[in-house]
């Protein structure tokens, strides 16, 4: 049986977790309402926030028949475009968006990201760039002043299979900390992204100029992207516990 502070303990963190699921709602809805109009292309995130924001974008194209097309970030993001029978497309017929709307895994007080915790760095990089407006969302746990704040897992980056090896020495070498291989959760083997790569998760040890290891790690001969995203982000909802929605 659970101890009495044990059981406030699970309370406390799965309440905690309710209070995330509905404050991933705040934000996504808000970027929605305040960021998209009709007649425009808009870049579709990956990973749990972002369900809320395509869950509002299919309602308001019901609701007000707006003419809306969207390009994925990942085939999780294909799948949410096609399952809320939202008009697919792609960077070959749109290779400029108006905006993209993505998740992300921490949030500096300069507004760099880390983002890939959940494998989709790379597509989700190249959309962020094609669009004008680039929007982030994401809940309370991820509003941090400082990078490795609250998000422990380190700095995905995307690397060629063949490489994964030398790019992890080099950037401890360089960098300190440890770059360890994504394994799948069953451990069968490594995590394989939407573009047959590997990831590293750069476990850093202190801040860094993100801005100059972002470019100095993709620059390591085998590194296909960093889950760094340097002044890209124009803006960011987070959801609050206390139900209101920060801007930032
Ligand atoms: C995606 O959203 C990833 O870049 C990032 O890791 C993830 C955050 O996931 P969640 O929205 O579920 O917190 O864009």
């Amino acid at each position: 049986t659970l101890s009495e502070r044990d059981l406030h303990g699970y309370q406390n963190v799965t309440s905690r977790h309710g209070m995330a699921e509905e404050a991933k709602k705040l934000a996504g809805y808000a970027a929605v309402d305040n960021h998209v109009q009709n007649n425009q292309v808009v870049g579709v995130g990956s990973g749990s926030t972002i369900v809320y924001a395509v869950d509002r974008l299919a309602e308001r194209v019901r609701q007000e028949k707006l003419n809306i097309v969207c390009v994925p970030t990942s085939f999780q993001a294909r799948q949410l475009i096609l399952q809320h029978g939202l008009t697919l497309s792609d960077l070959d017929r749109h290779p400029e968006l108006d905006v993209a709307i993505d998740g992300a895994d921490e949030v500096d007080a300069a507004l760099t990201l880390i983002k890939g915790g959940g494998g989709c760095l790379t597509q989700e990089k190249i959309v962020a760039g094609c669009a004008k407006h680039f929007i982030v969302i994401a809940d309370f746990r991820k509003d941090s002043s400082v990078l490795g704040q609250q998000w422990k897992k380190g700095v995905p980056i995307e690397v060629i299979p063949m490489a994964y090896v030398p790019v992890s020495r080099t950037i401890a070498k360089r960098f300190g900390g440890e770059a360890v291989l994504r394994m799948a959760v069953s451990k069968a083997g490594p995590v394989v992204t939407d573009n047959s790569n590997f990831i590293l998760d750069w476990k850093f040890e202190h801040t860094h100029n993100w801005k100059e290891v972002n470019i100095a790690i993709k620059m390591i001969p085998g590194v296909v992207e960093t889950g760094l995203f340097v002044g890209m982000a124009e803006r960011v909802y987070f959801g609050m516990e206390d139900g209101n929605v920060g801007v930032r």
